[in-house]
């Protein structure tokens, strides 16, 4: 591979495709599109991954970046439906890899709608994800509707941020933003001035897109993560009682990950008319605070 390249791999059995340049190295399972790895040079790698993250066509992976589409959460009439809906489990088609720039790489995958997704979500549709890896990591989601009638549809990138202490993080840039708490029922309530910390299970959906910071002060790394198209922001992590009841996640495993996802959730959902597109870009860097 050359200073800047791109190979396929595997991963405990999954096809991914790792790109590598001067300033970091990334890794994408074609399995949900999903970024299981980012780590500019020299550094720990900004995602985390369950230690008992199951590797398997048609199962959610626990860890990197899941794309939740055409739901977010369990499904709004049909709870036997998968959470989050279906990208995250489907094979993804790699559309091609290209230089950006100097230390840029751009992957580009797709996911078309078909008989199976007609089942679950039924609309014609097309997804479409790059990725760049450069001195920072950029995701851009798009949908496009190619049928002859509108459709609604949620979506979030469920981002996993490795932390070297859950404990001591805490997201900034929420302050004054209404959110729902789901660890109380789905309660309407409004962000104070202070940080997001973690002393146990955090799960809340922020009608906002931020910008935000995620302070990893153990870890010595603060990242800003900003977000364009979006309108909500979900900060997430299950504290050790509720880690206690996910097969992926070790009992402490918790500790290692604070979950920033942007995406359309509830009422800021997408509709989308016939021809329509839409498209939500994040972007993660190290912030300077
Ligand atoms: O984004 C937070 C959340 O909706 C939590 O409620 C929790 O369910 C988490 O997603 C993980 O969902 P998953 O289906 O991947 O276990």
């Amino acid at each position: 591979m050359s200073a800047s390249g791109w190979k396929r791999g595997d991963r405990n059995g999954l096809e991914v495709v790792e790109l590598a340049t001067a300033s970091s190295t990334c890794t994408i399972a074609l399995h949900g599109a999903q970024v299981l790895s980012f780590a500019p040079r020299g550094e720990r790698d900004w995602l985390w991954v369950s230690d008992r993250a199951v590797f398997a066509a048609g199962k959610a992976l626990r860890g990197g970046i899941p794309i939740c589409f055409p739901w977010f959460g369990p499904h709004a009439q049909d709870r036997s439906l998968p959470a989050h809906g279906f990208a995250r489990t489907r094979l993804w088609r790699l559309a091609g890899v290209d230089e950006i720039g100097a230390n840029e790489l751009r992957a580009r995958l797709e996911l078309a709608s078909d008989p199976e997704t007609a089942r679950l979500f039924p609309h014609p549709f097309v997804a479409r994800l790059a990725v760049t890896a450069g001195d920072a990591l950029e995701l851009a989601f798009e949908v496009e509707n190619p049928g002859e009638a509108p459709f609604a549809f949620e979506l979030a990138l469920h981002t996993y941020f490795a932390v070297a202490d859950a404990g001591g993080a805490a997201v900034a840039g929420l302050d004054g933003c209404a959110y729902l708490d789901k660890v109380d029922g789905g309660a309407r309530r409004r962000e104070g001035a202070a940080p997001v910390r973690f002393t146990g299970e955090v799960d809340r959906v922020y009608e906002c897109s931020g910008p935000v910071t995620l302070a990893d002060p153990a870890g010595g790394r603060t990242l800003r993560i900003e977000g364009e198209g979006a309108g909500s922001t979900v900060v997430w992590n299950p504290g050790a009682a509720k880690t206690r009841t996910l097969a992926d996640i070790s009992p402490e495993g918790y500790r290692g990950f604070v979950c920033v996802e942007t995406g359309r959730i509830g009422d800021q959902r997408v509709t989308l008319p016939p021809g329509g597109r839409h498209e939500i870009r994040v972007r993660y860097a190290r912030s300077a605070a």
